[in-house]
């Protein structure tokens, strides 16, 4: 066995987006199309010799035989060892808690996310780094200078290994310890979380319904909930991980989710629902006949998580990324902890969460997390919730209704404009950008334009700045409109438009959100001219 050096030549658009690089996979089956990247990888972080890694995916097509390239990298590149997940197979909250766990010096985890997996379909790669958490900027804009100007790289001519058979082994002289994908996970969120209690809810008749959309959690849900808490067999639905998720699009929102929100929205609803994607990061949560939104949820959390036993001490702060309402900031603001806006991608809460300055973390797009790894995580989510609910002993609606009682309401809603040519997405959004600094006073909707601007960022620990993070419109009412472009899409371009209204109550807390919202919907088609640019006049995808 002999490590192999490769002539390569660079690889134009291998360009890290919000969450690694995602393409079509029959692009990253393509010659040298995965090598490169993970040896720019490699060079990035300074070499792998000597360094120890944790490797693992959501299992979707094409995880298992790029596992075996990256090994084969590691190891022609002097790694000293690697920790891959039973099949390839990680969670990326599973992936963030064993980089951490072990000590390593980092984790390369396999997975496009809530993009749908298959031949035709997606495949991700992405970098996290010691502490567990993805690769920030500085890091992915020096992995791709390096795909721009590779030469070479390095491989062994070493067999495939068996990645079935949990234990040690070796390739080519570097350690390989295969672990159970699911145990440690468990445990840690057995130290979390009151087990007992939440058992004892299931064992008093508390139903549920988890869908794993045919994606990673299946294993982690059905361990944790069906085994370990006691909930009834079948809780877990669509729960083994198949490599193009059965065909369905792994993103927990009521769109893609529909079969469990028709469930959870029929006569014969379980008390509790909840989803999750292809990486099991994100979660979408729904009571009997009520819908819990995400930037809702996160406050909510954020206002209860001291009833479970891990956050007892209460939280030292909350951060979401801008899109995301301000719902938690007004939880915050009663507990009197920190508040942070970061802009969008779970990378930006990793210094916050490294210096201990916020506890909890949130983003609308479905994704919760907290200090206990660097990664958004949809179990956890769903296990904070089952154990606020078996403390309050209230229905998700009941909570729902007084916390709004008690906070005011954000209204809020996410519209999509998928598959855009970009070039016309570029149009509007210049155009947008270019329509701000006359904003001000502006009229539209009965609503006034306090102000506008492109969201930059300066990160409170280390002082780096990220600027042009999403155009934001506020009004003096206090409704807002916020624009970017996705950075996770493999197709033209997805015009995101975040829309939000805040309502004081105690009146008007229980609308419909869009009707709640339409003025301010009207309004950012206006502001922004979205169907002159795009010719688009209703979103695909509302959350
Ligand atoms: C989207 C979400 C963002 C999330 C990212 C990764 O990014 O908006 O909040 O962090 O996906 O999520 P974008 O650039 O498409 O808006 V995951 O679960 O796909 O890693
Ligand atoms: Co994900």
């Amino acid at each position: 066995m002999t490590a192999l050096t490769i002539a390569t030549q660079p690889i134009a658009g291998q360009k890290p987006g919000t969450s690694g690089l995602r393409k079509k996979t029959p692009v990253f089956m393509g010659p040298h199309y995965l090598q490169n990247f993970v040896q720019a990888i490699f060079d990035a972080i300074g070499g792998a010799a000597g360094k120890t890694f944790v490797l693992g995916g959501d299992g979707r097509y094409f995880n298992d035989s790029a596992a075996q390239i990256i090994l084969k990298m590691a190891a022609a590149n002097g790694a000293a060892k690697v920790i891959v997940g039973q099949h390839a197979v990680l969670s990326t909250p599973a992936a963030s808690h064993l980089i951490r766990l072990n000590k390593t010096d980092g984790g390369i985890i396999m997975s496009a996310s809530h993009n749908p997996g298959g031949p035709e379909e997606d495949f991700g790669v992405k970098f996290n780094m010691p502490n567990g958490g993805p690769a920030p900027e500085a890091v992915t804009e020096a992995m791709y200078q390096r795909t721009t100007e590779i030469t070479e790289y390095r491989i062994s001519d070493a067999p495939d290994i068996d990645l079935g058979r949990v234990g040690a082994t070796t390739l080519d002289g570097m350690a390989v310890e295969v672990v159970d994908s699911v145990t440690d996970y468990a445990a840690l969120m057995e130290t979390l979380f009151d087990f007992p209690a939440i058992r004892a809810m299931f064992a008093g008749g508390f139903t549920m319904r988890f869908d794993a959309m045919c994606a990673v959690t299946g294993p982690y849900a059905t361990e944790i909930l069906e085994n370990r808490l006691g909930a009834a067999k079948g809780t877990v639905t669509h729960g083994t991980p198949l490599p193009d998720f059965g065909g369905m699009h792994p993103d927990p929102n009521p769109t893609w989710a529909h079969e469990l929100m028709d469930e959870m929205m029929g006569p014969n609803a379980p008390d509790f629902g909840a989803a999750s994607d292809g990486d099991g990061d994100r979660n979408m949560v729904v009571g009997r006949g009520v819908y819990v939104s995400p930037s809702d949820s996160l406050a909510v959390l954020a206002a209860n998580a001291h009833l479970a036993p891990g956050y007892a001490r209460g939280l030292a702060g909350v951060a979401r990324s801008m899109p995301t309402s301000a719902a938690a900031d007004r939880v915050a603001d009663a507990l009197g902890i920190g508040k942070f806006e970061t802009p969008t991608g779970w990378k930006f809460f990793g210094n916050l969460l490294d210096a201990g300055r916020a506890t909890l973390c949130g983003e609308e797009s479905f994704g919760t997390g907290s200090d206990h790894v660097r990664e958004k995580d949809g179990l956890w989510a769903v296990l904070l919730w089952l154990n606020i609910l078996a403390v309050r002993q209230q229905s998700v609606a009941a909570i729902m209704a007084e916390h709004f009682a008690r906070f005011g309401r954000n209204y809020y809603s996410r519209h999509d404009f998928e598959a855009i040519a970009t070039d016309k997405a570029d149009a509007m959004m210049a155009a947008l950008r270019a329509s701000l600094p006359d904003l001000a006073g502006h009229e539209v909707e009965g609503m006034t334009v306090q102000g506008a601007d492109d969201f930059a960022y300066t990160d409170p620990v280390d002082g780096s700045v990220s600027a042009k993070q999403g155009v934001r419109i506020l009004f003096t009412d206090g409704s807002r409109i916020v624009m970017r472009l996705s950075g996770t899409g493999t197709e033209g371009a997805t015009l995101r438009v975040y829309l939000e209204r805040f309502t004081p109550g105690p009146d008007g807390l229980d609308h419909d959100p869009q009707e709640a919202l339409a003025p301010v919907i009207r309004a950012a088609h206006q502001l922004a001219r979205i169907g002159e640019f795009t010719g688009r006049t209703e979103p695909n995808v509302i959350t």
